[in-house]
């Protein structure tokens, strides 16, 4: 059977009950461009370490899971010709029996930490329901994992190509608590707000901290923590829904689907707004990491 491989460090860490952070592989080989990509994942496990925490980047390398990749690993994860699948938890089984290398998403990547032994996981956005999921059935993994696995997932909500209504209902359905971080609005990632509510609110790491080791207490789901993308570092509101309305129609005409829609999507904000979402992107999931490294070391 093949054994999940932890590096040295988060394995010490997580056996000694110090803070430990998982972050996610999807996001740097199909939400960032090459170049910048490897550039983030380094930021982001600097600012875990600077808040106190042991990050621990997570992905399917040849058939073994690791987690806590090495620089090198790093890098190759992000290289321009790295050509990783994205594997989502369905995806896990086939990736490790056949071989394979892969980035891991938000479900993949909660259930590897869990087993790993890590409870606190920092990311960018959650997938979730897709606008038009009456029709297609397009409903992310990660919704469904977060309802089975006992992960806090730290985020800025989902993106607003997603039908956000649709996927707050989903999350109550799956007993997954929402937190809203200082905030009584539920985070559209670009966006601090699109206009739903969050039903919780905490105002620091250690309040986050004390809803997670109760929720644990009484529930076998995880708990999400949406933090809004930074003040300064919002988008353009008009530009945002301009871009918005272009990428959806853009992946009506290319007849994109299945998981091929949100990297799409992604590719034509990045495009089209000429890196200025990147650099939301960017500042959204630093401090993500950060709040998240904050909350492991209250929990640890
Ligand atoms: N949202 C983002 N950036 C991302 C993703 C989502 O803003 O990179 C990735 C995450 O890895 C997430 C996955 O878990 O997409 C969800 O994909 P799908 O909808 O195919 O389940
Ligand atoms: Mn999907």
């Amino acid at each position: 059977m093949t054994q999940i491989s932890r590096s040295g460090e988060v394995a010490d860490a997580v056996n000694s009950g110090r803070p430990v952070v998982a972050l996610e592989s999807t996001i740097l080989s199909h939400g960032l461009p090459p170049g910048r990509n490897l550039d983030v994942a380094r930021r982001l496990e600097e600012t875990v370490r600077a808040a106190g925490a042991v990050p621990a980047t997570i992905a399917v390398l040849d058939g073994t899971p690791v987690v806590g990749l090495s620089a090198t690993q790093l890098e190759r994860v992000c290289a321009a010709d790295a050509g990783l699948d994205k594997l989502s938890l369905r995806d896990l089984g086939p990736a490790i029996g056949l071989g394979r290398s892969g980035a891991t998403t938000v479900a993949s990547t909660s259930a590897l930490a869990h087993k790993a032994g890590i409870g606190v996981f920092a990311t960018g956005g959650l997938g979730g329901v897709h606008v038009g999921a009456a029709e297609s059935w397009d409903v992310s993994a990660d919704l469904g994992v977060l309802g089975r696995i006992p992960t806090l997932v730290v985020c800025s909500g989902v993106k607003s190509v997603l039908d956000i209504a649709a996927t707050l209902e989903v999350l109550e359905t799956a007993s997954v608590p929402v937190l809203g971080y200082r905030t009584d609005q539920f985070p559209a990632f670009y966006l601090r707000s699109r206009g739903f509510e969050v039903p919780w609110r905490v105002e620091d790491p250690a309040q986050a901290a004390a809803v997670v080791a109760a929720h644990r207490e009484y529930a076998s789901s995880g708990v999400l923590l949406a933090n809004p993308i930074p003040l300064e570092s919002e988008m353009d509101r008009e530009l945002h829904d301009r871009i918005l309305r272009e990428g959806l129609e853009l992946v009506r005409a290319k007849e994109v689907h299945g998981k091929d829609v949100t990297p799409v999507l992604l590719e034509h904000f990045h495009e089209a707004s000429e890196g200025v979402s990147l650099d939301a992107n960017e500042a959204l999931v630093l401090s993500n990491a950060k709040l998240a490294a904050e909350i492991a070391v209250e929990l640890a």
